[in-house]
């Protein structure tokens, strides 16, 4: 028992929580089962992690770079406010749950091993769920699990007594969300990847669809009778055509961006903070800040191909051997690869100037919760739903779709986080769906009870019955075989039409 504890325990410590080695496993795990050779195992799971690697060190620059920036608005202009970030909402949770619900929370590791079974067990019988995805990204689970105590401790109080409920509530939930939320990312990012094989498992994956569903609709060729111009296909004349260099158009609207928040906030802040020195020239530094913007996207995007091909054709073993017609749930950043690369900036844009908007319209209000924007979901939220609206609607889309979730993700924020009282403690997750579809969760639990508990699961599961409905033929066509899959859409439009 005791051995079989240790090697749990090493599991949930090492390898479920921590994405890059989630992920070498599941390369060596397909590899085995597909019966590759023990050496081309060993590489693909070492070219598997390391870009794993390679990717966090870059998403984890731009956050450590950037981060100190956005949060410094709130230190500089002495507002009480709560920082929308899954860091600062982890520590929010931690600080507050003991003294507001009497209880730590202790269970986490297995909290987790429960709801990723929960969401293994979808997939495994998915002729009947139609869940077609599997969750890898670890550090993500954490942070939704630890948001989710807070919020259902909050609308379920006859819950705080009674440990068993609480975990089989929690793990249900938590492991129907990320089995759900990720198979809703399958279609938009097969079509922007044409067919690279995984969806995203990270925190606004119903924004993604949303937001991929509304660019179609709205700024959609309707048929081939519009014309879209994506970003990558604008041109741009004289002086705008070094815009088309992802780089380049990186780096200078960044110290635009930037430049304009560090220049109110001022100098003196960078000093205290050691960030600069009181020697050193102030716009050099704003300048070379800014510019790790594009030096941090570039490693990412290096990430991002060193382990996707490994990953993706090693989880054929897993699809054919144990998990039939499924696809991995990645971070978000993996699909910076893919598509127009400015999307990424311009969404990012798009985004913070709706934040921006929002938070000035709180404080008009007089708002008794005040957000301030943190990096993680102003940056990683919007340049995906850019990205995602920009492959189906263009650089309007691209533009309109971020803003409007950008004014969401205050709005939303401020409302549930001050309503559940985490704001009181300086964080919260402030993720898409964690403004938007987890606070719905929350109401329908907090005036439902257990009734709302079922309603929302019912609700979870409802959604692949519905899109498997909309198109028996093609939805598990997508994620075996794209090729086929774009076949078959191209002979269905044409019985539209
Ligand atoms: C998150 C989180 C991060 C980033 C990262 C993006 O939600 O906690 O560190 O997004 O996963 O690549």
């Amino acid at each position: 028992m005791s051995i079989l504890s240790a090697i749990w325990s090493f599991f949930a410590t090492y390898i479920l929580q921590k994405a890059p080695y989630m992920v070498g496993f599941l390369t060596l795990l397909g590899y085995c089962l597909m019966g590759k050779k023990w050496y081309d195992t060993l590489a693909g799971t070492l070219k598997a992690i390391i870009g794993m690697l390679i990717l966090n060190a870059g998403s984890g620059g731009l956050t450590s770079n950037f981060r100190p920036i956005l949060a410094g608005l709130k230190d500089r202009f002495n507002l009480t406010a709560a920082v929308i970030d899954p860091y600062y909402g982890q520590n929010a949770v931690t600080a507050g749950v003991e003294e507001v619900f009497g209880k730590g929370f202790s269970q986490v590791m297995t909290l987790l091993l429960i709801a990723f079974i929960v969401n293994i067990l979808l997939v495994r019988f998915n002729k009947i769920t139609k869940c077609r995805t599997l969750f890898t990204t670890g550090h993500v689970q954490v942070q939704q699990a630890a948001t989710a105590y807070w919020l259902i401790l909050f609308a379920l109080p006859s819950l705080r007594d009674n440990n068993v409920a609480l975990m089989i509530v929690m793990s249900v939930i938590l492991g129907a969300y990320w089995a759900v939320g990720s198979n809703l990312t399958v279609k938009p990012m097969q079509e922007l990847t044409e067919g690279a094989g995984f969806a995203i498992a990270h925190q606004q994956m119903f924004g993604i669809r949303l937001g991929s569903f509304l660019a179609e609709k709205l700024f959609g060729d309707k048929g081939g009778k519009r014309k879209v111009k994506k970003v990558g296909e604008m041109e741009m004349p004289g002086f705008f055509s070094i815009f088309n260099e992802n780089m380049v158009c990186t780096a200078i609207l960044m110290t635009v961006f930037f430049g304009i928040i560090m220049a109110i906030i001022g100098k003196p802040f960078f000093v205290a903070s050691g960030a600069t020195k009181e020697t050193e020239n102030f716009a050099f530094y704003i300048f070379n800040t800014s510019l790790q913007f594009a030096v941090y996207l570039a490693i990412l995007q290096l990430g991002v191909r060193t382990f996707v091909t490994e990953l993706t054709a090693s989880f054929q073993g897993i699809a054919d051997k144990l998990l039939p017609s499924s696809v991995p749930g990645v971070d978000c950043a993996v699909c910076y690869g893919f598509g127009d690369s400015n999307a990424v900036t311009f969404g990012f844009l798009a985004g913070l100037t709706g934040q921006i908007i929002a938070i000035l319209a709180l404080i008009v209000m007089g708002s008794p919760t005040i957000i301030i924007c943190g990096f993680v979901p102003v940056f990683f939220d919007n340049a995906t739903i850019g990205l995602v609206a920009n492959e189906k609607g263009g650089l309007k889309a691209c533009l309109v779709i971020p803003f409007c979730s950008g004014l969401i993700q205050v709005f939303g924020a401020a409302l549930i986080s001050g309503w559940v009282g985490l704001a009181d403690y300086g964080g919260y997750l402030g993720m898409f769906d964690w403004d938007t579809v987890w606070p719905m969760f929350t109401v329908a639990m907090h005036y439902l009870g257990y009734v709302g508990v079922a309603l929302v699961v019912i609700v979870l599961l409802a959604i692949p019955q519905i899109e498997y409905r909309m198109d028996p033929e093609g939805y598990f066509l997508i994620t075996e075989d794209y090729d086929a899959y774009v076949e078959h859409k191209a002979k269905k439009a044409g019985k539209a039409a």
